[in-house]
């Protein structure tokens, strides 16, 4: 087990797209097990393989409070959205310490396979549906803050910018 640095915002994996997974071996399962490591450690409820500098489509997901709900994605797509949208106060572990308020389908039914490569399908609402898409947007180069208007996401891009100033000077 290993903890894996986590990339920051605009790292160039973190704009690119990830490549689907053909094989379901040992080094896969490490990747897997080394990301539910560092998604625990960080702390978060998601990461994707873009975000540890991985351009592999594998995303973990555990929106549960006691570590009890891990959920290993390979390959996930969007089976389909509901019309609805909700507004849910988005972060993003490679966008440290921004929080913005984005709109998405309010429920989704996913499909992936699991490390064995088997597929297997699940229906969320809420935070896992907020999660869901976060994370599989991130296999396609896609941050949060992309969600947003051209305005928002450049004022964002600013306090983001400022938020690392102010870090800087307190080490
Ligand atoms: O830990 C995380 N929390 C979070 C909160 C609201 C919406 C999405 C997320 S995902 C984020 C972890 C992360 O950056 N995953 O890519
Ligand atoms: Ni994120």
């Amino acid at each position: 087990m290993a903890l894996l640095p986590i990339l920051q915002y605009p790292d160039p994996a973190l704009t690119s797209k990830a490549e689907p997974v053909t094989e379901f071996n040992d080094e896969l399962r490490q990747l897997a097990a080394d990301m539910a490591e560092t998604m625990y450690a960080a702390p978060g409820v998601g990461l994707a393989a873009n975000q540890v500098g991985v351009l592999k489509r594998i995303v973990i997901i555990d929106v549960s409070e006691d570590q009890s709900d891990l959920r290993v994605l390979v390959n996930p797509e969007i089976l389909s959205h509901t019309d609805q949208l909700m507004d849910f106060e988005e972060g993003c572990l490679s966008l440290k310490g921004l929080y913005e308020h984005v709109k998405r389908p309010d429920g989704v039914t996913v499909r992936a396979q699991d490390l064995n490569g088997n597929f297997f399908e699940y229906s969320a609402t809420g935070i896992l549906a907020v999660c869901s898409q976060h994370e599989i947007d991130h296999l396609d180069g896609t941050v949060f803050i992309d969600h947003l208007s051209r305005f928002k996401k450049e004022r964002a891009r600013q306090k983001l910018c400022k938020l690392r100033h102010n870090d800087k000077k307190k080490h």
